[in-house]
């Protein structure tokens, strides 16, 4: 692994939370993910499901946890398959863990390879009752594929008919949206790493710099530092592109007068940092773009104190909805009139701010956890107003992730460079 990964005592941690929520005699797996094709023999890039990483750190495919807390044999409660290796393999296929790589990354003491899970399995179901097992129920998950977990869902429905089936899902949700501090930390790397990319391109962009160009410079310093790039298709959208919500195609020339919008972030240890900039492509805001990228600036800093515990998300989704509208009085993008007349149901703020303000953060970038239930310490949110005026070709996004504690919030990204003057001076240094 290329990355520092979290101590065992983190999965140690992460496996009794889940323990405590399980019923009497309760049985669960979890599954690896697939390496998914391209074409021909072409796979993509090695991605591991992140409930499975939550409750063992294993990041290898071919992998199953099973855990069968009230198993009368002590040492069959906790077992984690993985895919068998020798020297032979080794050289063939490069390294896999051992047995005692294993369990140092899990601190999971029995270790087998995956060819022995039918016979265990067996053994393990004759004596439970509950069967938890994981499915995808991200609310914006589009599942085209059957997973590993889907798969094993069917085989092990067809195979045992009359136990009884139960959702992993809402757990792992639960357990993964309050983050230790070590998830903490990785994803403060995971900023770090982003900073110094942000950092990078300040000094590089000019007019008639390419967009794809500026993709290359932050992929460069991510990759140096020790991640495996992007968390996500990385958004470098200059003048009207930015009021394209979801623009990756980056294939434009940055234009002298413009602003540039960034919505970058690297991965470090599977964690993933979101962050979102807007800068002047010749280095200096016009008096518009300031006025603009302030109002933006001051959403979000209202944003980040309305987060904290005992907040619950749709009240403050509303109230900075409210924020928003006010400052757009001010730009005089809205008059009055228009909030008098506007449907409560599609407010009038929604012209030129069109997304939401917060999601959580973590192993996924729009990571698991409730948006109905309220806010508890150890969560950790993005915070990302906009304002988007595609009449005037100007599209401005800030966006920090932030920990929220039992007192205010720790912003991991309270060293990347946001205001207006600091911009200014770092790209006409
Ligand atoms: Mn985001």
């Amino acid at each position: 692994m290329r990355y520092e990964a979290l101590p065992a005592a983190l999965y140690v941690k992460n496996r009794k939370k889940l323990l405590k929520k399980l019923p009497k005699n309760a049985i669960v797996v979890l599954n690896s993910n697939d390496i998914m094709p391209t074409n021909a023999d072409g796979t993509m890039r090695f991605r591991q499901n992140n409930d499975l990483l939550y409750l063992t750190g294993i990041d290898q495919e071919e992998t199953v946890l099973v855990l069968c807390p009230d198993f009368p044999n002590p040492d069959m409660r906790e077992i984690l398959f993985l895919r068998e290796t020798d020297e032979h393999i080794a050289i063939w296929e490069g390294h896999k863990y051992t047995k005692e790589e294993a369990y140092a990354a899990s601190g999971i003491k029995n270790i087998q390879w995956v060819s022995n899970f039918e016979s265990v399995f067996n053994t393990l179901m004759a004596l439970s009752e509950g069967v938890f097992l994981n499915t995808n129920e991200h609310l914006r998950a589009a599942v085209a594929v059957e997973t590993r977990d889907a798969r094993f869902i069917k085989n092990c429905k067809k195979r045992y008919p009359l136990h009884q089936y139960h959702r992993l899902a809402p757990l792992m949700q639960e357990l993964r949206a309050v983050k230790e501090k070590q998830e903490w930390e990785q994803l403060q790397k995971a900023c770090d790493i982003t900073e110094a990319g942000f950092r990078r391109i300040l000094s590089y962009i000019k007019p008639g710099v390419k967009e794809y160009e500026i993709e290359a410079e932050y992929l460069h310093e991510f990759v140096r530092r020790g991640s495996r790039g992007f968390a996500y298709e990385p958004i470098i959208a200059s003048g009207a592109n930015a009021c394209v919500l979801h623009y990756i195609d980056n294939k434009e020339v940055c234009q002298d007068g413009d602003l540039i919008l960034f919505d970058v972030g690297a991965e470090y240890g599977n964690y993933n940092a979101d962050m979102s900039r807007a800068i002047p492509v010749n280095g200096r805001f016009t008096k518009r773009q300031r006025d603009i990228y302030q109002a933006v600036l001051r959403v979000q800093r209202a944003a980040m104190d309305l987060l904290r515990p005992g907040t619950n998300i749709q009240d403050y989704h509303k109230e900075v909805g409210l924020i928003m509208q006010s400052e757009l009085l001010g730009l005089k993008l809205l008059t009055k009139t228009d909030i008098k007349k506007q449907d409560p149901q599609k407010p009038a703020y929604k012209k030129y701010f069109m997304h939401g303000t917060s999601h959580h953060l973590g192993l996924d970038v729009h990571d698991v956890g409730t948006m109905y239930n309220p806010i508890k310490p150890g969560m950790v949110f993005t915070v990302e107003p906009g304002i988007y005026v595609m009449e005037e070709g100007i599209g401005i996004r800030l966006e920090n992730n932030i920990v929220i504690q039992k007192e205010g919030y720790l912003d991991l990204m309270k060293n990347i460079p946001i205001e207006a003057e600091e911009i200014e001076e770092l790209m006409n240094r």
